[in-house]
């Protein structure tokens, strides 16, 4: 089978590329799996990214998605059906994001790093340091245990209310972004506790919900290497094409030089000339000397863009 142009930058125990694996599979879209170690170095990625060391990247040709929002906004356009925005519910579907990525991940993962605080190899902890700029603290993290279950059962409830008119999905009749942001959630802890079903006892509606997106599965999935990957985007032109915006709040248009960084952890700036913009992303143009021309993209919630 030849390998497919859609490639995935990832690690399997990643929550966030969970989501992403997800939607390849209610697309039903074959995809080439570029494993990735879960701490750094990553040597033949940062060439790509340009510095941008967040899990998951999503990789067309030289043409490079960074964070899931933007990695959801370009399967949405390349691959409309079935569509996961729900109908009247475009915006809250994106909006989801901000939730169950920052609030409620942030206690499912001082959660899981708390329960396996005494198994956190050295490397990793000095790894995510760097990280966050700050300490990861996994004692402080297993002190607060009782407050993450509490928070994490808050969340869950929502989901479970949502739910509650038996409904299949958050939003309705189909799948959509909104499910698998908030999946993430419940298929990290699933992957790292042994609790879970205690978890999730009392919550009968979010536990068959949770039920069904498990089952979906991953789409065709083959692997392929990172020195393999590399190779196809210096061998390949980037196709994002010029986009203005005239709204934009600071005039900022395709040919400035810009910075652009996430605004919670992982701050490497990234570096490049403006090809497209809008309110929801960015996508500039950088030159390597290993991936040579590249356009990387990213998204514009959550995201700072600097003049450079
Ligand atoms: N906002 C980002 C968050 C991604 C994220 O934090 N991913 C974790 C892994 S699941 C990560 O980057 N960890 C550090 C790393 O892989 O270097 C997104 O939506 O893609």
């Amino acid at each position: 089978m030849p390998a497919s142009p859609i490639i995935l930058h990832h690690f399997d125990e990643s929550p966030f590329s969970e989501k992403i694996r997800l939607i390849f599979g209610l697309k039903k879209l074959a995809w080439s799996s570029v494993r990735i170690s879960r701490i750094m170095p990553r040597p033949d990625l940062m060439p790509l990214t340009g510095g941008y060391r967040r899990t998951p990247v999503l990789q067309i040709g030289a043409d490079i998605y960074c964070d899931t929002q933007c990695i959801m906004r370009e399967l949405e356009r390349r691959f409309p059906e079935p569509m996961l925005l729900p109908k009247g519910y475009q915006g809250l579907a994106w909006g989801s994001a901000m939730w169950t990525d920052r609030s409620f991940f942030q206690n499912t993962v001082n959660l899981v790093f708390g329960t396996n605080a005494d198994r956190v190899p050295a490397e990793f902890i000095a790894d995510r340091e760097k990280l966050r700029g700050a300490k990861f603290d996994v004692a402080a993290m297993k002190d607060a245990i009782p407050q993450m279950r509490d928070q994490f059962r808050a969340h869950l409830q929502w989901i479970d209310a949502q739910l509650a008119d038996e409904r299949e999905w958050i939003a309705g009749d189909t799948p959509s972004l909104c499910d698998i942001n908030a999946y993430m959630n419940l298929w990290y802890v699933r992957s790292n506790l042994e609790n879970v079903d205690e978890m999730l006892g009392e919550f009968d509606h979010a536990r068959a919900w949770a039920g069904r997106l498990r089952a979906v599965g991953h789409g065709t999935r083959q692997e392929m290497t990172s020195a393999e990957a590399l190779e196809i985007a210096t061998r390949a032109t980037p196709e994002t094409v010029e986009q203005h915006d005239p709204g934009d709040p600071n005039g900022r248009k395709p040919g400035d030089r810009v910075e652009v960084v996430p605004d919670d952890y992982g701050k490497v700036r990234v570096a490049g000339e403006i090809v497209a913009l809008s309110p929801q992303h960015i996508a500039i143009r950088r030159h390597d000397p290993r991936a040579r021309e590249v356009v990387v993209q990213f998204p514009r919630a959550g995201f700072h863009v600097f003049a450079a």
